[in-house]
């Protein structure tokens, strides 16, 4: 009797033993405040690119049309690629915003001529060298034409693309099967967006709908594209930020949001006068387009 009794004791042991997590449950992300106005601008920073910002927490990664960038986060240049494109399969002229995860940077890529993107790819660097992995084909079914930026989703494992043509859908492609997975449409439809920013199902999108001709100010919004875990068919866009205090109106373009402190970091163009897209000389008192991180503090 004693030794059944034992024996149910050490059954009772082993389950739950059993019971206990065997790995540590990644913590959850830092939710996006409800409205952007809740981050302070802290500091600007001065770099070489006009496109894209990401951040992993110890560096900046910056995209200019053509280049890749690494600072540190006191704006000191670590790292440069200035021939990105020269390993790619198909031919590209054009990076927009980008994203780091994992020792990967993840950027958005295509031939841009005339309104239209062509050769859509999402293409790798290693976030140490600056150098091409690989990259993921662009499904042209989806509907997407152009891509003027993209974000990691962490927690699903996924990468979302914009399309700065059109940018009635956000697309979404697997990191695992490098497979697409489906659309969300926005509701109402941003205008001219540049950069995204995913987490916790929920992206930040940069838009560069203020014209600097009428010293309009640019704007962030925010679109949940997710319902129970599972793409929602059709995302509600909200105006999430004003961004009124740029040092001159001008043209936005990456935004990202640093893993160590929740920072929002915005990229920001001043000083070139654009018209529909095309250069037309400099604002007075400007002899060349200024680009800068704007970094905000919650
Ligand atoms: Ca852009
Ligand atoms: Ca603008």
């Amino acid at each position: 009797m004693k030794n059944i009794y034992l024996i149910i004791l050490a059954v009772i042991g082993s389950l739950s033993a059993c019971s206990e997590p065997t790995k540590q449950e990644k913590p959850a992300e830092t939710p996006f405040a409800e409205w952007g106005k809740e981050y302070a601008l802290d500091t600007v920073i001065e770099v070489n690119g006009r496109q894209g910002i990401a951040s992993d927490g110890k560096f900046y990664y910056v995209s200019s049309s053509t280049a890749l960038y690494k600072y540190t986060k006191d704006g000191t240049l670590v790292a440069s690629n200035e021939e990105p494109f020269n390993q790619l399969k198909l031919e590209a002229n054009h990076f927009g915003d980008i994203d780091v995860y994992d020792g990967n940077i993840y950027t958005g890529i295509e031939t841009f001529i005339d309104g239209v993107g062509k050769n859509i790819q999402v293409a790798v660097y290693d976030a140490n060298t600056l150098n091409y992995k690989y990259s993921i084909d662009w499904n042209e079914a989806s509907g997407q034409v152009e891509v003027c930026g993209l974000a990691v989703d962490r927690e699903h494992n996924r990468v979302w693309m914009a399309d700065w043509v059109q940018g009635h859908e956000l697309y979404c492609y697997d990191l695992d099967s490098k497979q697409y997975v489906g659309k969300v449409k926005l509701s109402p439809i941003p205008r001219l967006q540049q950069g995204i920013y995913c987490k916790n199902g929920q992206i930040i999108i940069s838009c560069d709908d203020g014209d600097a001709e009428k010293n309009e100010s640019d704007h962030l919004y925010m679109a949940s594209v997710y319902q129970n875990d599972t793409l929602t068919e059709t995302a509600d866009v909200k105006l999430w930020r004003e961004m009124t205090d740029f040092k001159r109106v001008g043209e936005i373009e990456g935004l990202t949001f640093d893993p160590e402190n929740n920072n929002l970091i915005v990229l920001a163009n001043r000083g070139a006068r654009i018209i529909l897209g095309m250069p037309k000389g400099f604002y007075e008192g400007y002899d060349h387009e200024i680009h800068e991180l704007y970094v905000y503090k919650k």
